[in-house]
């Protein structure tokens, strides 16, 4: 049989396979008659194909798919729908037409042209179509196939994952958008190369992503949480114990990533970067090998579990203690240690340029500490899962790690932000086994675990302790509450409609 990465992206002729029965059945139904109507109204014609891809809630593993480690995600049910016509030849227009359902997103319009670059500083939210376009042409002729003269693309585009929330709206985007072009163009590739694919889509919109969010995004299961390993990108299903149930919870501060990529995310991607090259180098390497061959942390644990064996252990984070600094280093710093400047050591990459200039330093031990004991972790909670103890010790043990994974992203990683850390610290006094931040933080929703039996009074909890006085100051509309803290199960993932 084949393996489930190696499968297409399955095509349905109707909604129950993906969105089951019941109420969840009718809102599709419902999302799907006002795609095809708006679509019509819009563009004229009806569209030829739907794709979609749903958003993810991180458990554990955060900020260590970018340094190659494996993080263990599950796939929710918000998601986002893309409807998509192709252009005859003939046609006249070569345009890009991206309407969204949601009047707040005005309609974006580009050339058909796969080459054009994506304008990083001014920032549309069209932008993420583009990525998915640009990256299906490129695929595509990686792998020697004709595609043709660009012709225009009509999109309609209706997504509900909140925005800026952690629980990646934008791979669920360049994913939805990526298949349905591979749609429209009648192809279907396996899973893991179109998980391959979407991570590097997504990196047109300048973030030096990890490529977690859209392998979930592409090959999540329904009620399986998953282990993804990267090189080659792999996907393992993980079953959570039937007593614990993950709820997820929005700290109202939104993240945008896209925005702030120079301070937040690629900061830490460039600092996680240098830090495994100073530590190249403190372990033998020389400067120029340690430049040329080292881009992650995983890239020299090996040979820190060396220097931590002589010292009877095989913790990597020994040679982070013993050979990094604890202070902040200075550009200078750690060029004396490369004997090469840092805008050449990384390469001159535009947005590692940008980290450069934003950067008033650079705190590599404790970015690498995170990183070895976080990508641990992950290993402890897929262990924890299949563990032969009861369940209610596999669930406390899940949950401590959960609490340990924050204090490391709090603490070491910095990428937490003072309404996340309230809400974490709600949860846990309101019975959480475990609460953390998720996805790249500094915002967005945090995740608890909680025994099935408490959830409803849990919710009841966090929204009188964390959600009312933010209605009271008009912050969240009372009836939009829901949309704000909502416990999921796992949740299939991308899937193509022809009707
Ligand atoms: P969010 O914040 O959900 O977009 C981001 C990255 C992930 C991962 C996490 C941190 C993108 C598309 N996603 O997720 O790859 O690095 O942060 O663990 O950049
Ligand atoms: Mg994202």
């Amino acid at each position: 049989m084949a393996k489930h990465e190696d499968l297409p992206i399955p095509v349905f002729s109707s909604l129950d396979p993906v969105y089951g029965d019941g109420t969840q059945l009718e809102e599709a139904r419902l999302r799907f008659d006002n795609l095809k109507a708006k679509f019509l109204q819009v563009f004229g014609h009806s569209p030829g194909v739907f794709a979609r891809s749903p958003g993810r809630v991180n458990l554990i593993g955060e900020h260590i798919d970018y340094e190659g480690y494996s993080v263990l995600p599950m796939a929710i049910r918000p998601d986002t729908i893309v409807a998509i016509r192709k252009h005859d030849a003939g046609e006249a227009e070569h345009l890009l037409r991206i309407a969204n359902v949601n009047d707040k997103y005005s309609m974006c319009t580009y050339p058909a042209d796969p080459h054009q670059e994506v304008d990083l500083k001014n920032h549309k939210w069209g932008h993420y179509f583009l990525c998915g376009y640009k990256g299906y042409y490129e695929f595509a002729k990686s792998k020697g196939q004709d595609v043709g003269k660009p012709v225009g693309l009509d999109v309609l585009v209706d997504g509900t994952v909140p925005t800026g929330s952690g629980l990646s709206s934008s791979a669920a985007f360049v994913c939805s958008a990526t298949i349905a072009i591979m749609a429209a163009f009648g192809d279907n590739f396996p899973k893991k190369e179109l998980a391959q694919l979407t991570c590097e889509c997504e990196r047109h919109i300048g973030t030096q992503s990890g490529g977690m969010d859209q392998a979930i995004s592409v090959m999540a299961k329904s009620g399986f949480a998953e282990l993804i390993d990267f090189n080659p990108i792999r996907a393992t299903d993980v079953q959570l114990p039937a007593g614990g149930t993950f709820v997820i919870a929005h700290s109202l501060a939104e993240s945008q990533k896209a925005v702030t990529a120079a301070t937040n995310y690629n900061n830490r991607v460039v600092e996680c970067r240098l830090a495994a090259i100073v530590l190249g180098i403190k372990l033998g390497m020389k400067p120029q090998d340690a430049i040329a061959q080292v881009k992650t942390l995983s890239d020299v644990e090996g040979l820190c579990i060396s220097f931590a064996n002589e010292r009877n252990s095989s913790d990597p984070v020994l040679a982070v203690k013993e050979l990094l600094k604890e202070e902040p280093y200075t550009a200078e710093d750690i060029e004396q240690i490369t004997v090469d400047n840092l805008p050449s050591v990384l390469g001159n990459s535009p947005t590692s340029l940008d980290v450069l200039k934003a950067a008033k330093h650079f705190k590599l031990y404790q970015r690498a500490s995170h990183v070895y004991s976080e990508a641990k972790r992950v290993y402890a909670f897929k262990d924890a899962v299949s563990s032969s103890v009861s369940e209610e010790e596999r669930l406390k043990k899940l949950g401590d790690l959960m609490n340990d994974s924050h204090y490391s992203c709090s603490v070491l990683y910095e990428c937490s932000c003072p309404e996340l850390e309230e809400l974490v610290k709600i949860c846990r006094d309101n019975g959480a086994l475990g609460a953390r931040l998720t996805g790249a933080g500094w915002g967005g929703c945090a995740v608890a675990l909680v025994k099935e039996a408490i959830v409803p009074q849990f919710i009841l909890s966090l929204k009188d302790k964390f959600y009312k006085s933010r209605i009271d100051r008009g912050i969240i509309d009372k009836n939009k509450v829901d949309h704000y803290v909502f416990a999921s199960k796992p949740s299939s993932g991308a899937a193509i409609f022809h009707f």
